[in-house]
């Protein structure tokens, strides 16, 4: 049966990135601690509790799946910034990018009798037109519940990331991400996984995701209208950055204010909308870097 390898929480960035390079997945245990854990159970009760399952093959007929988590709750920002995870996220994408941004927000609830998911690649988001040479994410699914292969507990296929596009697995190459709470799995964006099947009666498998992906490729989850300004004034402006109010390049993601006729906010970072200042991100970078980008 294969297994995915667990770490301590004091694991470092390299030997996060040295697993997931080798099996696309890895899992570090008890990271966060039972208030935390209780703090994201409660702020996600009340979109939870409405029991609104998704409706295709795909998402499942038994699983909730809630967006907008940034807006939402103010723990699952705080989980989005993990120092750990960012870190690490840098550090296995930093070849193919400038920077990071959080691509997908969602916690999945998966309730008794749901079956299990289709084993897929997140990369395929994007249609096939990444060449494989190219990782796009860093992924996180933290577990605010028991993760057991009987309540639907990640599927994970490791070392599939390196696996020709057609190959499918059989059923001893599939491991089960059990975890307790406060544990997260992470796992890229090139590795098979799934949904596992929930054969319990009455247990619900609910965990938090957080994706990264490469600065310069489309969200998943449109994060400007899943946390529009007027939400996004109330973030960090770490965490308000890494939704995408921020440049990825020298110009890339740059905004000018449709209502302002001063002309003062013309082709600038979208920090500077949250900004009392005028243009206090409007730092003029060189034209070296695009130039030699433009070239490639
Ligand atoms: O719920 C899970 O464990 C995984 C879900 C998933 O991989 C997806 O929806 O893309
Ligand atoms: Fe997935």
């Amino acid at each position: 049966m294969a297994t995915i390898e667990h770490l301590p929480s004091s694991a470092s960035t390299d030997d996060i990135v040295a697993i997931i390079e080798r099996d696309g997945a890895v899992i570090l245990d008890d990271v966060l601690s039972v208030a935390e854990i209780d703090r994201l159970n409660h702020e996600l009760a009340p979109y939870l509790e409405k029991e609104v399952y998704c409706r295709d093959e795909f998402t499942g007929f038994k699983t909730q799946r809630i967006g907008a988590l940034v807006a939402r709750s103010e723990a699952c920002g705080d989980v989005a910034l993990n120092p750990l995870m960012l870190a690490s996220a840098r550090q296995y994408l930093n070849q193919h990018c400038d920077d990071i941004q959080l691509h997908f927000t969602s916690a999945v609830a998966i309730a008794p009798g749901e079956s299990a998911q289709i084993l897929h690649r997140d990369r395929g988001i994007w249609g096939g037109y990444l060449p494989r040479k190219v990782e796009p994410l860093f992924s996180t699914i933290w577990a605010v519940t028991p993760f057991t292969k009987a309540n639907g507990a990640t599927q994970v296929v490791p070392g599939s990331h390196l696996w020709d596009k057609t190959r499918q697995p059989e059923s001893k190459e599939i491991a089960y991400a059990e975890m307790s709470p406060g544990s997260v799995l992470c796992y890229n964006g090139t590795v098979l996984h799934g949904g596992g099947a929930n054969s319990t009666s009455d247990e619900v498998r609910t965990g938090v995701f957080m994706h990264y992906a490469l600065s310069w490729l489309r969200q998943e989850e449109n994060q400007y209208l899943s946390c529009p300004p007027h939400h996004a004034s109330r973030l960090s402006p770490e965490l308000r950055a890494l939704i995408g109010y921020s440049k990825g390049g020298y110009v890339l993601g740059f905004y000018s204010d449709p209502d302002d006729e001063t002309a003062r906010h013309e082709s600038v970072s979208p920090e500077n909308m949250f900004s009392e200042r005028a243009e206090q991100f409007g730092k003029i970078e060189g034209a070296d870097h695009l130039v030699s980008q433009s070239m490639k």
